[in-house]
């Protein structure tokens, strides 16, 4: 475990850069993410013991390092009605994870149409599935994984191939003036999408579970990295799938994931789900979250779909370091994370300006 030495650390000013010992990488003193102690905003200083060097990756971290996982789902939640920019993005830095009530609940019913009409064009395709390293993937890029022997069909609808190259009304909602106000709250003046959109789809009666995880296991960033803002397309609770989070994981660091049957996955006797905090909700309701938090959902045990939208929001001068879908995947990308071209990671501007500096990449 690379740990950043309290003693040399402490009162560092967030403009100077702290080299870490172990792995000689150059960073922010406001990246490096704690084990204990506070990093004052006010002060821009460091006031505790042990920071984690965020590259490296964290094998036997338990949810036990995670005293706020026992929170209750009116500590993280605010109502887009009613949006106080400060104290929602605050909330969101303490605990990594935000409810935002009734953000998308105009859109809600468009945006369900265009996600069952999607579902109907990946069954009348589902013949011409083609295998992939994930399961298989059907010519609109839907995702499958094997079913459960209850269903008909072999293969389970995961990802579905609802993009914002497959529906203008997906890609218009990835502009909603109130999330990009809180957005920017969050990571500032210039944003850009990363990724172009993701629909995630459990089938009726035993549709897919989708492991306790940290997204960086799969796009692991450069700097913080995006954030997600995830939308409940139906009204959805603990029968259907409702998302979970550990509010507070997201200071762990990148913690060690193992393969799953819905590809990378935390260990379920280090993570079990019931240290996590389910999220009722009701069409409309979106959950902000980092790319360390926590977070996944059950099956859906109720007898229709539950899609869920994914818009994910990152600063233009971010980028992805690793990438992978499984252990072997990402132990290869680890040895390569020098060589990325960041320059070939540009995503669409949705608020402010891309900028230049002369030698960056
Ligand atoms: O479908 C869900 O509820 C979980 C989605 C998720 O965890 C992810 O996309 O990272």
């Amino acid at each position: 475990m690379c740990l950043v030495d309290a003693s040399v650390c402490t009162n560092v000013h967030l403009n100077e850069r702290y080299g870490c010992d172990k792995c000689m990488a150059a960073h922010e003193p406001h990246l490096l993410t704690q084990l204990a102690g506070e990093y004052s905003a006010s002060t821009g200083e460091i006031e505790d013991s042990q920071y984690h060097c965020p590259t490296t990756i964290r094998a036997h971290v338990t949810w036990e390092r995670c005293p706020m996982s026992i929170l209750h789902v009116e500590d993280i939640e605010v109502h887009a009605d009613d949006l106080h920019l400060a104290s929602a993005s605050a909330t969101y830095a303490e605990y990594g994870c935000l409810v935002v009530r009734g953000l998308f609940a105009e859109q809600a019913g468009a945006l369900l149409a265009d996600a069952e009409a999607a579902a109907d064009t990946a069954r009348s395709l589902f013949e011409s599935a083609k295998q992939v390293p994930e399961g298989w993937t059907t010519p609109d890029g839907t995702l499958w994984i094997p079913a459960p022997s209850s269903f008909a069909r072999d293969k389970q609808i995961m990802v579905l191939g609802l993009r914002y190259t497959t529906s203008a009304a997906f890609f218009h909602s990835a502009f909603n003036p109130r999330l990009l106000d809180l957005v920017e709250a969050i990571l500032g003046a210039d944003i850009e999408l990363f990724l172009d959109g993701q629909c995630l789809y459990k089938e009726p009666v035993g549709g897919h579970p989708k492991h306790l995880h940290q997204d960086a296991a799969y796009f692991e960033h450069k700097f913080e990295g995006p954030i997600a803002a995830l939308t409940y397309l139906v009204d959805t609770d603990i029968v259907n799938g409702a998302l979970h989070v550990i509010p507070g994981s997201h200071r762990l660091g990148n913690i060690a994931h193992i393969n799953t049957f819905s590809h990378l996955g935390l260990d379920g006797s280090d993570w079990p789900w019931e240290r996590a905090l389910p999220i009722p909700g009701r069409a409309g309701d979106t959950i902000l979250f980092g790319v360390k938090t926590v977070h996944g959902s059950k099956e859906n045990h109720s007898a229709s779909p539950r899609p869920v939208i994914i818009h994910r929001y990152r600063r233009p001068n971010d980028h992805v370091v690793v990438s992978a879908t499984n252990v072997a995947k990402r132990t290869e990308a680890e040895k390569r994370r020098s060589e990325v071209d960041a320059s070939k990671q540009q995503g669409l501007m949705v608020r402010g300006r891309r900028r230049f500096e002369a030698g960056a990449p």
